[in-house]
């Protein structure tokens, strides 16, 4: 067998993973060595008699911050060729195209923060790359860290069926997907859109398309001017596109 991606989250609540990550897609992986995930205590590894990991902010003001001395020595116990990974509020965006290189690598280190964050020396002193899922305010980096694994492990080789992978390369990367129905064709009164029924093929992917397109024009204005100036629309998958020259 192929060595297998390696995770290793470090946290003080070691006890909340593998959480999600233990059922369904991820959690098949998982139990077939495809992935590893170890969840490390940070509070291992403080060394006075109260196992102390923060302490007040030079400089003052409020919260607390995460000693560099107890972060470095959880790092050196799990640190290899892996990247490590700080969540962070303040750190640059998770895209699909960072997914994409982190689940080609040999596996991540993750650093979850908690209080008002950790000490800025321990990220230069580590190389640690600081990574955000989102503008909103959680509680911990717990929970973005799971996002950040489940995104890379479903695209780890073997993890996936063909039909789901070559979805990701798809024409219709960089739009919303279009809506989709089942039976029964009226439902309280609303009616399957009849082109879906009709069995004519290129009428039905011409509709598809046109929704796609006005879903992400009304909902995603940003996705849309990507996908419409041709340059480089797979903003979604990371992939390059080719260019049509003369295209509008
Ligand atoms: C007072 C400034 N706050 C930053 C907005 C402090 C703060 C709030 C929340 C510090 C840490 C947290 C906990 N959040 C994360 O650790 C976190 C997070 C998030 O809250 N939103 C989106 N992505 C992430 S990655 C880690």
């Amino acid at each position: 067998m192929t060595a297998p991606w390696n995770a290793s989250v470090l946290t003080l609540f070691p006890e909340v993973f593998p959480g999600p990550l233990g059922q369904s897609l991820a959690g098949r992986a998982l139990e077939r060595g495809i992935w590893s995930l170890a969840a490390e205590n940070i509070r291992g590894f403080a060394t006075d008699r109260h196992r102390t990991v923060d302490d007040t902010p030079f400089g003052g003001g409020a919260g607390m911050v995460m000693r560099p001395d107890v972060l470095d020595a959880a790092l050196a116990a799990v640190a290899d060729a892996r990247p490590c990974i700080y969540l962070t509020p303040r750190g640059v965006p998770l895209t699909q195209a960072r997914v994409r290189e982190l689940a080609d690598g040999p596996g991540v280190v993750l650093l979850c923060g908690r209080y008002e964050g950790v000490d800025q020396r321990v990220i230069e002193a580590r190389g640690l790359v600081e990574i955000n899922i989102g503008d909103y305010v959680l509680s911990g980096g717990e929970l973005p860290a799971m996002v950040l694994l489940d995104a890379c492990v479903r695209l780890l080789p073997g993890v996936m069926g063909a039909a789901e992978s070559a979805d990701e390369e798809s024409f219709a990367a960089g739009l919303l997907e279009y809506p989709h129905y089942t039976r029964p064709a009226e439902w309280q009164g609303r009616r399957v859109p009849e082109v879906l029924l009709s069995g004519h093929h290129a009428a039905i992917a011409t509709w598809r398309r046109q929704q796609s397109e006005r879903i992400t024009r009304e909902r995603r204005p940003e996705l849309w001017a990507a996908h419409q100036s041709a340059l480089r629309p797979a903003v979604i998958s990371g992939a390059p596109v080719a260019t049509v020259p003369g295209a509008p």
